[in-house]
């Protein structure tokens, strides 16, 4: 059992190492990341870890799914989900899927980092559901250059979207973000329908905004090759979208000294 044990890791392990590599310059895996085989990680609206196992059930249940099971989030994961945040899925279990090992998340280990069946069902934690009809949108997109809509766009979204739009550009590259429209259901602290950006390869860190309503957010630039755009839409009211458009630039452009309405010019 132990020898089988061992032989399964190592086989995945390979496979991680196919699934992630650099080609051409760009560090990416060939999946949709944070959601996938109808498995998707939810957070509650007042940030990380704040559901409790009945609240979770309720997250995932307002949404038309249900608690995702560990072969659910175990099959998603086989196909890339990666996701350094613990959740409650079924029957009352606590774990996130890893797909590749870090120092920071996961204890350096691949796989399902189970916390195990929680005897306290008042613990607060994030939630993995499952919805196999959800609707997909987003992607990972290593194009030097690309716009992004809002699904339906120009029409405007529905309601009860998740999409996840993983930018990653060549290595010594940054991105710049430059709204194009922007028409989201407005509310004071952008809690029903958002778009957030993060200057980061998850939407863990690098949070760099969160917006909501017509106003016409200012470009964005990230610090790295990679960003993340999330953008959710609750169960009533939609708007027009958004669309806006990345492109990448060499890091050292920057650095020079150039004046923004040169840059701006130059990317
Ligand atoms: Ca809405």
């Amino acid at each position: 059992m132990r020898l089988f044990a061992a032989l399964w890791t190592l086989g995945s392990l390979l496979k991680e190492a196919q699934a992630w590599s650099f080609k051409n310059g760009v560090f990416h895996n060939s999946i949709w990341l944070e959601q996938a085989a109808g498995v998707y990680h939810r957070e509650s609206r007042k940030g990380r870890y704040q559901l409790t196992y009945k609240e979770a059930m309720a997250v995932c249940k307002y949404e038309g799914g249900a608690l995702a099971t560990y072969e659910q989030l175990e099959a998603a994961r086989q196909i890339g989900f990666h996701v350094c945040a613990a959740g409650w899925f079924d029957r009352g279990r606590v774990g996130y899927p890893i797909v590749k090992a870090g120092a920071n998340c996961g204890f350096g280990k691949v796989g399902i980092i189970d916390y195990g069946y929680r005897l306290n069902r008042s613990e607060k934690w994030d939630v993995y559901c499952y919805n196999p009809n959800s609707k997909e949108c987003g992607g990972v997109l290593t194009n030097p250059q690309k716009i992004i809509q809002s699904p339906g766009f120009p029409d405007e979204y529905q309601d009860e979207q998740i999409c996840y739009w993983h930018i990653r550009v060549r290595l010594g590259q940054r991105i710049r973000l430059r709204f194009l429209e922007f028409d989201v259901e407005e509310d004071m602290e952008c809690m029903a329908d958002y778009l957030e950006v993060y200057d980061s390869y998850d939407d863990v860190s690098g949070f760099a905004g969160r917006f909501c309503g017509d106003y016409l957010p200012d470009d964005i630039i990230s610090t790295g090759n990679v960003m993340t755009l999330k953008f959710l839409s609750d169960a009533s009211v939609t708007s027009g979208g958004f669309q806006l458009q990345y492109t990448a630039f060499n890091a050292s452009l920057f650095s020079q000294d150039y004046t923004y309405q040169e840059f701006n010019t130059l990317v």
